[in-house]
């Protein structure tokens, strides 16, 4: 149990007027704690209650989870209310009286996790599914809850024998004739490190997924910018015209295109602008182009010469800026998806669909991220891991124990991080700092 059993409380539902609210309370011996309030039903069946409370009466549904069968592990009840926001926080305000605190945000599921009925990776996943904006970054947040994946739990078997083996040819070597075989731990380690790249692939296009991405669509003044930009919204969310310098300010829109998650960004057409609302508007492109992904650089056909506006305000993102043609449709002829043409007016967004795919996800499908880990403190530890596997496969025979026994804990310790058996609060003060009250 955890160390702190007083008894908490919280809306499950925004304080909202609503059909209905929930209110859960947590903690140990529920049914004494309660007993002035309410006649506790048998567990997990839902039985309608008159709650009784300062002058309220309040007909309410109950259910009861006792202790250890419930979402945090310890006694569980959940009070559906009428979903007046006024009184909920009357009830809340009685809770109170008996003792039981309001819940931190995400206390609820600590608990759980505390009490073994939730790992570590499962509460993540939560997080992210209740951060989630779009269908692919649900169905992200979804294929990531529940059990361990597999190759975790494959890593774990494979490493487990050979830390072993290396802490016995530590203790015990000289004395008892116990050798390190570094040979065949190579052979059987070997795995793990094509492994863990391809999860690391899987993870870096997860994580990209997860936080959409970020596009800029910047080029000269009517290079198509805001028409790209409505076509990928889905909706008319630009003002769009033949006159150049119709975009001022920087306008932002989140969707998902093809089941990619995106964050895009409309800007001035970048010139040298004599007109001063203009010269603002190219004055915001910079910070937009700081935090994106990726830069695409729109040129429509016949567009002359280098514009040095252009030039200078992108030089410092070379790697990140992509050329992207623009007005396909007004070429002659087909062109192939290799040469970057779209056409937003005819909706023939192939290239910059192949283009995302390649230079954000790797080449992978959406769907190919499913299951993968995404958050940076997930990517963190991956990374280290197959850091200290490559170390482990470059060791050259004939050295001292010590060395693989040490990288070989490393490793060990890295998992044990990333599945949380290791628990470190600042950890989980991290995690827990994306939750909400009440869950
Ligand atoms: N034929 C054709 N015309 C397009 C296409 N995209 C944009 N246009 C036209 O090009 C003109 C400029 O388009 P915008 O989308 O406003 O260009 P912009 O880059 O946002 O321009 P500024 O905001 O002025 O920087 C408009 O008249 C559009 O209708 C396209 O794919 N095909
Ligand atoms: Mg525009």
């Amino acid at each position: 149990m955890v160390s702190d059993p007083l008894p908490i409380c919280a809306p499950a539902t925004p304080l909202l007027p609503s059909a209905i609210a929930v209110v859960r309370v947590s903690g140990p011996n529920l049914g004494e704690r309660l007993g002035s309030l309410v006649a506790l039903p048998e567990p997990r069946r839902a039985a309608l209650r008159t709650l009784a409370w300062e002058g309220f009466r309040e007909r309410a549904l109950v259910l009861y989870f006792p202790a250890p069968a419930s979402y945090t592990g310890e006694d569980v009840v959940e009070f559906q209310v009428h979903g007046n926001p006024r009184l909920v926080r009357r009830l809340l305000g009685h809770l109170g009286t008996l003792g039981i605190r309001p819940a931190d945000p995400g206390e609820f599921t600590r608990r759980a996790l505390l009490n073994g009925r939730q790992a570590l990776l499962e509460v993540e996943a939560l997080r992210d599914l209740m951060g989630a904006e779009t269908d692919t970054q649900i169905r992200l947040a979804q294929a990531r809850a529940g059990a361990l994946p597999p190759w975790i739990l494959d890593a774990k078997a494979t490493l487990a024998p050979w830390v072993a083996r290396a802490e016995a040819a530590v203790d015990y070597g000289e004395d008892e004739g116990i050798l390190f075989d570094l040979g065949r731990m190579r052979q059987e380690l070997a795995p793990l490190e094509e492994r863990f790249h391809v999860e690391q692939r899987r993870a870096r296009a997860a994580r990209h997924l997860q936080d959409g991405i970020r596009l800029a669509l910047v080029g000269r003044p009517n290079a198509g910018k805001s028409t790209l930009f409505n076509a990928l919204a889905g909706e008319d969310r630009a003002i769009v015209t033949p006159l150049p310098g119709t975009t001022r300010d920087v306008l932002e829109v989140r969707c998902e295109w093809r089941g990619l998650p995106l964050r895009l960004y409309d800007t001035a057409g970048l010139r040298e602008a004599e007109d001063p609302v203009e010269r603002l508007g190219v004055a915001r492109v910079a910070p937009v182009l700081e935090a994106a992904d990726l830069v695409l650089r729109l040129e429509p056909p016949g567009a002359g010469g280098e514009e040095p506006a252009l030039a200078r305000i992108l030089a410092p993102f070379g790697e990140k800026v992509v050329v992207l043609r623009t007005m396909g449709d007004l070429l002659e002829g087909a062109s192939p998806v290799s040469e970057r043409v779209v056409s937003a007016r005819t909706g023939d967004l192939d290239a910059l669909e192949t283009l995302l795919k390649t230079r954000l996800l790797g080449g992978l499908a959406p769907d190919a991220c499913l299951g993968a880990l995404a958050s940076e403190r997930q990517q963190g530890l991956l990374e280290d891991l197959a850091r200290q596997v490559e170390l482990l496969l470059g060791l050259d025979a004939g050295g001292p124990p010590e060395v693989p026994a040490s990288l070989l804990q490393g490793a060990w310790g890295l998992l044990a991080r990333l599945t949380g058996e290791d628990r470190v609060e600042s950890t989980l003060d991290h995690v827990f700092s994306g939750f909400c009250v009440g869950k």
